[in-house]
C-alpha cells in the first residue's frame, strides 16, 4: 500500500478541516437511514482529530457506539479520466463509509488506513456528500480487545453499561489521520517493494513494482534510482529488478542519507503513472547478543510514546509531531517504539527523514486471559476471532510500513499474558506469519511476564521487557531496584541467550514535585530510580536498548491510580521536560556510557 504522494501524474486533494458530526445516541442512524441525506442537528468537529476533546460536554467524550461524520467536496473536471481513490488515514476503530447516500467501503481496525476506489459512487464536477460512520467499541474480537460490562444491579439504572479494557491509555476515538483524495491513471503502480543489501561498500536496491489496471499488460515500467542532489545512479526497466550503488552512503542514525527511487509506467510511449519512494539504504540483523545495523552493533536509547496530545488526543497534528521530534533530537535519542499500536505514517515518514529506529508495534495491548480468568467479569477471552484479526492487522501493518528504513523491528504485542496456556500457540501463528512476509527485520513480542514463566521467549529475536521494580512491586523501595533487576535480567539471557532491551521502566512523576530523600511521585524520584535502572545496563553487557516509559505524560481512563492521566513521561504533556529529562540527555548525549564490543 502506497503513502498517497503528488507526483507528474498524481494529484492529492486533502478533506481534513471542519466536518459536520453527530453523535448517535440512541443508534438510530442506520435504521432511520442518516446517510441518505445530510446530517440533521449536526455540530461541527475538527478532522484529523478525537472528538472525545473538542467540546464541553462529557457525554460525548465519553459516548460509547457511533458517531458520524460528514463533509461536502467537489472532484474537479480534470480528473474524470482518473482513476480517484479516497484514503482514510484512520478511522477508531471501526467505520462504514458512505458517499452520495451509497455504501461504499467498511473496515475495523483503528490504527490503519483503508482506501477505496469511488469513481462508480462520485459525481465529478459538482458537490459529493461523504458520510463516515465511526463506532468506538471494542470487543474480544478486536485489537485492542475490549469489553463492554453491563451492570444489571439496584445501584444502576437500567441498561447501564460501560467499555472496559485492560490497558491505561484512554480509548480515543473519531477521525484520527488525514482523510484524503488522489488519483492515479486508470492502469497504475499499486505497490512497490523495496529491500536493501549490502555488499563492502557497494548498496543494493532491490524492488518490484505491481502494476493493476486493465493495460497491465502493454505498459513498461522504468525504475530510476536518484542521490540527494538529483543526481541519477542508475536506470533499469521491469517490475523486479536490483540497482546497485558503488560508494553508497548507508542509512542510520547519524546520517540518514535518503535516495529516491522514481517509479514510472509507460503506455504508447507516454508516462502514464508516476510514483517516487524515499529509500534508506540498511540492513538489520541480530547475532548472539547484539542487534546489527550496517554491520555495527547498535545501542538504542529512547523512549515509548503515544500519540496523545492536549485537545487533539489521537488526532495526529504536524505540529506535535515536530516538536516531539525535536525534543526526541534534543534529549539525544535514537529510537522509539511506537507504542501500542502503528503509528501515523507521517510519523514514520519523519523518522525516515531524522534518522530514528523505530520499533513498530501491532495493536495488540491488554492481551490478557488465553484462558478463562475468573477475576474478569466476563466469560469471553481472547478467541480464533482475535487470531484472524491480528493475522489480519499483521498484514496491513507490513504492507504500509515495509518500506521504511526507521523501521527496524516489528513488535506483535504489548505485555500479553504469555504465562498462560495458549498463548504459544496463538502467539507462533502471529509470528509465522511476520516472518513470511518480511524475512528481513527481527521480530519482538514486549513482555511483562517473567523469564521462567513465558511460554513465548523462544519464539523472538530480541528479549523486550518491561519493568517496575520500586513502583508497582515494591513501591517506594529504591534500595531492591539493583538487586531485582540484574537478578532477572541475567535470568533472561541465561534461558534464552538473546539481546534484551528494557522497553519500559518509569515511575509517574507530578511536575513540580520535589523531596529529599526521594518519594515517589516526585522529580527526585523518578531520576533516583532510573539512574538505578542505568547502572544495571551498563552492567550487563547482553542489553542493548533502553527505553524509558513514556516520553511524555498521557490521558488514561479514569481510576484511582492515574491522577489526569498516566504522569510517567519525561515531558509534561505540554512537552516541558521534567528533571529526569536532562538526566537522560546528558546520558544520551555521553556515547562512552555503553559501548558494545563485538
Ligand atoms: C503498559 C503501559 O501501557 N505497561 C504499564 C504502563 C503503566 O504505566 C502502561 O501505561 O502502567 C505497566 C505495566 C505494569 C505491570 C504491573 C505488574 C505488577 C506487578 C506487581
Amino acid at each position: 500500500m502506497l503513502y498517497p504522494r503528488e507526483t507528474r501524474t498524481r494529484e492529492v486533494k486533502d478533506l481534513s478541516g471542519i466536518w459536520r458530526f453527530k453523535v448517535d445516541r440512541e443508534s438510530k442512524g442506520y435504521e432511520q437511514r442518516w446517510f441518505e441525506k445530510p446530517l440533521e442537528d449536526a455540530i461541527l468537529m475538527p478532522v484529523p482529530a478525537s472528538y472525545n476533546d473538542i467540546t464541553q460536554d462529557e457525554s460525548i467524550r465519553d459516548h460509547i457506539g457511533d458517531v458520524w461524520y460528514e463533509r461536502t467536496f467537489y472532484i474537479p473536471e480534470g480528473w474524470k479520466d482518473k482513476r480517484i481513490v479516497l484514503r482514510v488515514g484512520s478511522a477508531t476503530h471501526h467505520a462504514r463509509v458512505f458517499l452520495n447516500g451509497e455504501e461504499i467501503a467498511q473496515n475495523k481496525g483503528g490504527f490503519l488506513p483503508f482506501e477505496v476506489e469511488i469513481n462508480k459512487f462520485a459525481q465529478i464536477g459538482c458537490e459529493n456528500r461523504l458520510t463516515i460512520v465511526v463506532n468506538n467499541i471494542l470487543d474480544w474480537s478486536c485489537l485492542p480487545p475490549g469489553f463492554i460490562r453491563e451492570y444489571n444491579d439496584p445501584m444502576h439504572p437500567e441498561g447501564y453499561k460501560t467499555q472496559e479494557y485492560l490497558f491505561d491509555f484512554f480509548n480515543y476515538s473519531g477521525i484520527h489521520r488525514p482523510v484524503l483524495l488522489y488519483t492515479t491513471s486508470k492502469t497504475y503502480i499499486e505497490d512497490i517493494k523495496v529491500e536493501t543489501k549490502i555488499d563492502g561498500k557497494k548498496g543494493i536496491v532491490c524492488f518490484k513494482v505491481n502494476v493493476s489496471g486493465e493495460k497491465k499488460d502493454e505498459s513498461q515500467i522504468a525504475v530510476a534510482l536518484y542521490d540527494k542532489n538529483g543526481r541519477q545512479i542508475a536506470k533499469v526497466e521491469g517490475s523486479e529488478g536490483m540497482i546497485e550503488v558503488e560508494d553508497a552512503i548507508f542509512w542510520d542514525p547519524s546520517n540518514p542519507y535518503l535516495y529516491k527511487l522514481n517509479v514510472t509506467l509507460i503506455h504508447d510511449g507516454k508516462i502514464a503513472d508516476e510514483y517516487y519512494l524515499p529509500v534508506g539504504i540498511r540492513i538489520v540483523e541480530v547475532k548472539d547478543k547484539r542487534l546489527y545495523l550496517n554491520g555495527k552493533p547498535v545501542y538504542l536509547k529512547g523512549l515509548a510514546k503515544h500519540e496523545d496530545s492536549d485537545i487533539r488526543g489521537k488526532g495526529y497534528d504536524p505540529v506535535i509531531a515536530m516538536k516531539d521530534f525535536n525534543l526526541l533530537k534534543w534529549i539525544g535519542a535514537n529510537s522509539f517504539r511506537t507504542s501500542h499500536y502503528p503509528y501515523a505514517e507521517e510519523i514514520l515518514n519523519l523518522a525516515d527523514e531524522y534518522g530514528f529506529l523505530v520499533i513498530d508495534e501491532a495493536p495488540a495491548v491488554g492481551m490478557n486471559f488465553f484462558n478463562k480468568n475468573e477475576k474478569v467479569f466476563t466469560l469471553e477471552r481472547i478467541n480464533q476471532k482475535t487470531l484472524e484479526h491480528h493475522l489480519e492487522v499483521i498484514r496491513q501493518l507490513i504492507a504500509r510500513d515495509k518500506n521504511h528504513p526507521s523501521v527496524i523491528m516489528w513488535s506483535v504485542a504489548n505485555e500479553a499474558a504469555t504465562y498462560e496456556d495458549g498463548a504459544y500457540e496463538y502467539f507462533k501463528t502471529v509470528i509465522d506469519e511476520v516472518r513470511k512476509l518480511d524475512p528481513t527485520r527481527p521480530v519482538t513480542l514486549v513482555e511483562s511476564s517473567f523469564p521462567d514463566e513465558t511460554k513465548v521467549g523462544s519464539l523472538v529475536d530480541v528479549i523486550c521487557v518491561n519493568r517496575y521494580y520500586s513502583w508497582y512491586s515494591d513501591p517506594g523501595r529504591l534500595d531492591l531496584i539493583e538487586f531485582q533487576l540484574e537478578k532477572e535480567l541475567k535470568r533472561w539471557f541465561e534461558l534464552y541467550q538473546k539481546p534484551v532491551i528494557i522497553t519500559e521502566y518509569g515511575a509517574d512523576t507530578i511536575a513540580g514535585f520535589h523531596s529529599s530523600p526521594p518519594m515517589m511521585f516526585s522529580e527526585e524520584y523518578q531520576c533516583e530510580m532510573l539512574k538505578r535502572y542505568h547502572r544495571v545496563f551498563d552492567r550487563l553487557d547482553f542489553v542493548i536498548g533502553e527505553h524509558i516509559w513514556n516520553f511524555a505524560d498521557f490521558a488514561t481512563k479514569q481510576e484511582v491510580r492515574r491522577i489526569m492521566g498516566n504522569r510517567k513521561g519525561i515531558f509534561t504533556r505540554q512537552r516541558q521536560p521534567k528533571m529526569a529529562a536532562f538526566l537522560l540527555k546528558e546520558r544520551w548525549q555521553n556515547s562512552e556510557h555503553k559501548k558494545l564490543e563485538e
